[in-house]
């Protein structure tokens, strides 16, 4: 049982060395029967001209101007997205950053990342160099954050089909390399934009993984459809958020596999056949020894976002 056990959390283990998107951090301000509210900021990065004001625009106001005016700075632009999932009705507050894609600019730059939980990268499927730079220079930007976030990768201009200079390989790589869901989109015709930033919200709200798959209707509110699999998916998720904290340099990776794999075996779990009340465990195990190497905020944090996730299949 117990070499089963350890067999199993390793190849669990092999799938999260790549950067993973943020763990959402639950906090509903509402009684259960009203919509769950919250609200996070987010942020659009990429070179200077690849669309990130427009995919905004397009996003927000559905319109789409040719014309090109550098973002000076930075805004904010606040959209209320609404989900309708199996446990009831999520509103979702979204502060969208959209800031000058000139590079450099790293004070203004930085004021955006300050506490951002999502972000859009975006390319231009016209100038290969625009994706080169996301790897170079955007995502970098964020990976340096005590906390992953939640990451959505964007090609942009796709109606230019007879311009287009990047081939889809390209694009899937390099979205695999950071584990992000990846979106050919057009501002200008509308093309996946929505389905971008409703998936992001989903992540914020569910963490990533297959769960929260999403039909966004004309109404503008997206359907969300939990899988059956649910429980392995919020697994996977503790899994990877647990691996994803930043222990100071204290706990190599060594110890916090050797952690996890004792978080796992007292709970005495079945990683076929998850069960709610022993991952419930898990995740009280699992504060119980990240309070050894992280501060004590960080810990509550953690349990109350994991909590979140249980929550939804509890
Ligand atoms: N054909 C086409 N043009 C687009 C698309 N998205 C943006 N553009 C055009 O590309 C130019 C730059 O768009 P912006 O949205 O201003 O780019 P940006 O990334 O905000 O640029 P900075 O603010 O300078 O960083 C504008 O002329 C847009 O009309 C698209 O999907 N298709
Ligand atoms: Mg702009």
């Amino acid at each position: 049982m117990y070499h089963i056990l350890m067999v199993d959390i390793d190849e669990y283990l092999s799938k999260f060395e790549h950067f993973r998107a943020d763990p959402p951090s639950p906090k509903p301000t509402q009684p259960a029967n009203k919509p769950k509210k919250y609200k996070k900021k987010v942020v659009l990065l990429g070179d200077g001209a690849v669309g990130k004001t427009s995919l905004i625009r397009k996003f927000v106001h559905d319109s789409f101007d040719d014309k090109y005016i550098t973002t000076i700075g930075s805004k904010v632009v606040k959209k209320e997205l609404r989900f309708e999932t199996p446990k009831g009705a999520y509103l979702l507050d979204l502060m969208v950053w959209d800031i000058i894609g000139q590079h450099g600019y790293r004070t203004v730059q930085n004021m955006a990342l300050a506490d951002v939980e999502g972000a859009l990268i975006v390319c231009d499927l016209t100038r290969p160099e625009t994706l080169e730079n996301l790897e170079k220079y955007w995502i970098p930007k964020l990976s340096g954050k005590r906390r992953p976030v939640a990451l959505i990768m964007l090609a942009n201009k796709a109606d230019l089909v007879e311009q287009r200079a990047i081939d889809d390989q390209a694009l899937i790589s390099m979205a695999a390399r950071y584990n992000a869901v990846q979106y050919t989109t057009s501002a200008k015709t509308g093309d996946n934009v929505d389905t971008a930033f409703f998936k992001l919200g989903i992540q914020l709200l569910f963490g990533p993984g297959k769960m929260g798959r999403a039909r966004v209707g004309k109404d503008g509110v997206a359907t969300v459809e939990m899988e059956p699999s649910g429980a392995i998916n919020v697994t996977d998720r503790i899994i990877s958020d647990f691996l994803a904290q930043d222990a100071g340099g204290q706990a190599i990776s060594e110890d916090k596999m050797s952690i996890l794999r004792e978080a796992f075996v007292m709970a005495g779990i079945d990683l076929n056949d998850p069960k709610p009340s022993t991952l419930k465990e898990v995740v009280s195990n699992l504060a119980q020894m990240e309070a050894y190497f992280l501060p004590k905020e960080i810990v509550q944090e953690n349990l109350r976002r994991r909590k979140g996730w249980l929550d939804i299949i509890l």
